[in-house]
């Protein structure tokens, strides 16, 4: 179950700002359709839904010194960062409808915030294909859903750093990466340089799912925030045809849900983002459905949970 906390606040961000493929912004509305609210609240969450936050529509213009579309960006991250702030203070659980993977800097820099006066640690797990560790000066597309990791490390487009009060929202210990098998030439270099905990999939292949979470979960404690941030990309297309940059080669389905499952066992998880779903692109909206079932289990449901 969830960290102390009964109400979940679902946040809808509506917007495909950082992506390069359109359609992410219907995410949220996927999201509920496939049934959010109602399984949470029959997982007897008490479930608020603070409706679609607003900002600027997307130009689609090219990338200038490196980023698309940063203006906009940075409206719809900071709309963001202060949803999730106000709801972490209010006690609450946020639980973040992207959108694309940009909106992760504006989320976990009110996070971390939130951490830092709440005497928490942090601890962020990125299911994703991408580690999302592009800048503005590697990005081979100036995408800025390519770029949120690197700005909460503090390295990125200057008007993206810093939200959380401190440099850098994150140090590299604090992500683990799990289901990575996309990542640019620089991106690699970055990895190395930053010694980022990268459990791509040869690591899942040779250790197997739960190995991999044994070792990523070991040091969370009574005194961990766990933030989850789903990038459906993260699973195969095959299951999650939904996204715009999907990979194939993900996690099965058994993979993904024990991932969840043994996240949820550890009683610590306090927010999560769920981004990337791309309606646009999905078959009868099975990519939300799946996303609904995942979450399901990261907020506790296993098949004999009462
Ligand atoms: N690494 C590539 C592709 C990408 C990253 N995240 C997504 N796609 N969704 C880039 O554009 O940065
Ligand atoms: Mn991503
Ligand atoms: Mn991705």
């Amino acid at each position: 179950t969830i960290a102390g906390m009964k109400t979940v606040s679902l946040i809808g961000a509506p917007t495909d700002v950082g992506a390069s493929v359109r359609g992410a912004g219907m995410g949220p509305d996927a999201l509920r359709v496939a049934g959010l609210f109602e399984m949470l609240r029959d997982h007897r969450f008490n479930v608020i839904d603070h409706g679609n936050l607003a900002g600027p529509p997307t130009p689609w213009t090219e990338p200038k010194g490196g980023v698309r579309h940063l203006e906009e960006v940075v409206a719809w991250n900071r709309a963001v960062f202060d949803r999730v702030a106000a709801v972490l203070a209010a006690g609450q659980t946020p639980l973040l409808m992207g959108g694309d993977h940009c909106l992760a800097i504006g989320s976990i820099s009110a996070i971390a915030r939130h951490c830092r006066y709440a005497k928490k640690k942090l601890r962020v797990i990125w299911l994703d294909a991408h580690t999302d560790v592009n800048n503005e000066t590697i990005s081979p597309s100036g995408n800025v859903h390519g770029m949120p990791v690197s700005c909460l490390l503090g390295y990125g487009p200057k008007p993206l750093i810093g939200w959380s009060g401190q440099p850098a929202a994150l140090t590299p210990e604090d992500i683990d990466f799990i289901g990575i098998r996309s990542v640019d030439n620089d991106e690699k270099q970055t990895i190395r340089r930053l010694g980022l905990q990268v459990f791509d999939m040869r690591h899942l292949d040779e250790h197997g799912m739960r190995n991999t979470m044994i070792e990523v979960l070991q040091d969370v404690d009574d005194d961990t925030h766990l933030h989850v941030s789903f990038d459906l990309d993260c699973l195969d297309p095959a299951d999650a045809p939904g996204v715009g940059t999907g990979v194939r080669g993900g996690p099965t389905y058994r993979e993904m849900q024990l991932c969840m499952e043994m996240i949820a066992d550890t009683g610590r998880l306090s927010s999560l983002d769920v981004v990337e779903i791309n309606p646009a692109l999905d078959v009868r909206n099975r990519t939300a459905e799946l996303a609904v079932e995942f979450i399901a289990s990261l907020f506790g449901a296993s098949t004999l949970a009462r």
